[in-house]
Formats: structure tokens, C-alpha cells, sequence
């Protein structure tokens, strides 16, 4: 073979290798099952694509991710490009049991269109739970190629304030607005300052109702101070929620916001 040929076949064989562009798939250790090493946390983005894989296989992507202890996440999939033809197939987005690979929730659809998707849940266990998330069932299949795309982004979507009081002459009203299109269903925990956990609530809230609730109505609470977490099942700010301690004797009110973890 002289070198005229054999740079021949080496330009032959890059051009004729893997479809993709996504490392996850071209890792000897893919993300094409439960055995993913990629996890999501907090602030994760990330860009992938759905380029056939070799048999042909239409590829899937897989990810874990692990809720901690009364929290909730969220996992955004969205900037779809063209050929992916997303669709309102319930298989494009899921969140699956770690352990049986069973789905476990189906996605729900950002817009009209369901161009981009979501997926929110709640941790209400005092342990923390690993699941799969998994994207999948691309329009083009077999035939999508590198530039078949979507990113995907994970969030925390829990709400933290820190300051409730009932002490002495105070008593603390809690605000919770729904500033979403949807209905949220919340987990509210309320811990003493050493961090004992002294009371749980459950509240549904309608797109932009105003939940309005005197914290001293559970009798764990009177006298009690310390701190709120509130786990959902909205969108990354979609319950607003403040806490106000009044004190009837002065007048005083005392305005604590909640928070949503930041980037
Ligand atoms: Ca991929
Ligand atoms: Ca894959």
C-alpha cells in the first residue's frame, strides 16, 4: 500500500465512524441503560443528541438522579431541534424506579405544542431515592442523525424559609401563592431550630391562588419556633411563599421570603 492509498482509507474511516457527537454514546460505557454514570444534580445542563446507534438501535439516554430527604426536582427538556419530531408521545421523557427500570411518572408538556418537556415529583421519605430519567422514542428513530438535539437541565425546586415563630407574644401567618399555570401540590415541614422535624402539612394550590394559613392552628407549632421547607410538585419558582410573624402587642410584623435554590 503506498501512502497515497493508505491516507485514502484513514480519510475513509473518519468519515465512515459514529454518527454522533454525543460522548455519553461514544463512551466504551454508554448511557443506553440503567448503568448510566451520568447524574444529574442540581444546575446540571447538559446537550445531547440522539444519533442511531449501531445495530441500527434508535438510541436512548439515560440518567440517574438522586432526591434527597423531603425535597422535590424538577428535569427541564427542552431546545429540541427539528428531525427529533417531539411529540406527545408520553415515552420521550420518564422517570423510572432505579431498581425495576418500571416508569414510573410520565412527563408533562411545557407548552401547547409539547416541543419541551417536564418532569417534577416530590421526596417526602426521610431517606433520600435514586431514580432514572430517561430520554427516548425520537421521531426520526433510526434515521436521526448528530444534529437531532435537545438539552436537559435539573433543578431543585424546594422552598426554604427560614424563619417561623409562635414564641411568646408572636404568631406566624404563611403565605403560599401559586404563580404557575398549574396545580401544585406541596409537602410543608416545619423543623425546630436544632433541626427536629415538629410538624408536616399537605396543601393543593390552583394556577395564582393564595394560600393563607396561621401556622399556630397545629398545636405542635404554638409556642414553637424555627424554620419551613416546603417540597412540590410546580415548576422552579412556581409556589412563591413568605412567612410573617406578627406581634398583636406592638404592631410589629416581621417578613420572611422564601427562597429556591440558586445557581
Ligand atoms: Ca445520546
Ligand atoms: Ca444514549
Amino acid at each position: 500500500m503506498n501512502k497515497t492509498t493508505f491516507l485514502g482509507l484513514a480519510l475513509a474511516l473518519v468519515v465512515a465512524g459514529p454518527a454522533t457527537a454525543d460522548v455519553w454514546d461514544t463512551a466504551t460505557e454508554s448511557d443506553n441503560d440503567s448503568n448510566t454514570d451520568n447524574e444529574l444534580m442540581h444546575g446540571s445542563e447538559q446537550v445531547h443528541d440522539l444519533s442511531v446507534q449501531a445495530g441500527p438501535l434508535a438510541d436512548q439516554d439515560w440518567y440517574r438522579i438522586t432526591t434527597p430527604a423531603q425535597s422535590s426536582f424538577e428535569v427541564v427538556m427542552d431546545g429540541t431541534t427539528g428531525d427529533l419530531n417531539v411529540s406527545f408521545d408520553e415515552s420521550q421523557l420518564d422517570r423510572l424506579d432505579a431498581a425495576t427500570s418500571a416508569v414510573i411518572q410520565d412527563h408533562s408538556c411545557v407548552g401547547s405544542a409539547c416541543f419541551s418537556k417536564r418532569l417534577s415529583w416530590r421526596n417526602t421519605t426521610a431517606s433520600a431515592v435514586l431514580d432514572n430519567i430517561r430520554v427516548s422514542a425520537a421521531g426520526c428513530t433510526t434515521a436521526c442523525t448528530a444534529a437531532d438535539q435537545y438539552r436537559i437541565r435539573a433543578q431543585e425546586t424546594t422552598v426554604g424559609v427560614s424563619r417561623f415563630n409562635n414564641a411568646g407574644a408572636q404568631i406566624t401567618v404563611l403565605f403560599s401563592q401559586n404563580v404557575s399555570d398549574v396545580t401544585i401540590n406541596g409537602n410543608y415541614f416545619y423543623w425546630a431550630a436544632n433541626g427536629t422535624l415538629l410538624q408536616t402539612g399537605t396543601l393543593t394550590i390552583n394556577p395564582h391562588q393564595l394560600n393563607v394559613f396561621v401556622t399556630t392552628l397545629f398545636p405542635a407549632l404554638q409556642g414553637q419556633g424555627g424554620s419551613i421547607t416546603i417540597a412540590h410538585d410546580g415548576p422552579y419558582g412556581g409556589l412563591n411563599v413568605k412567612s410573617v410573624a406578627l406581634e398583636p402587642s406592638t404592631g410589629f410584623s416581621f417578613d420572611t421570603p422564601g427562597t429556591y435554590k440558586g445557581f
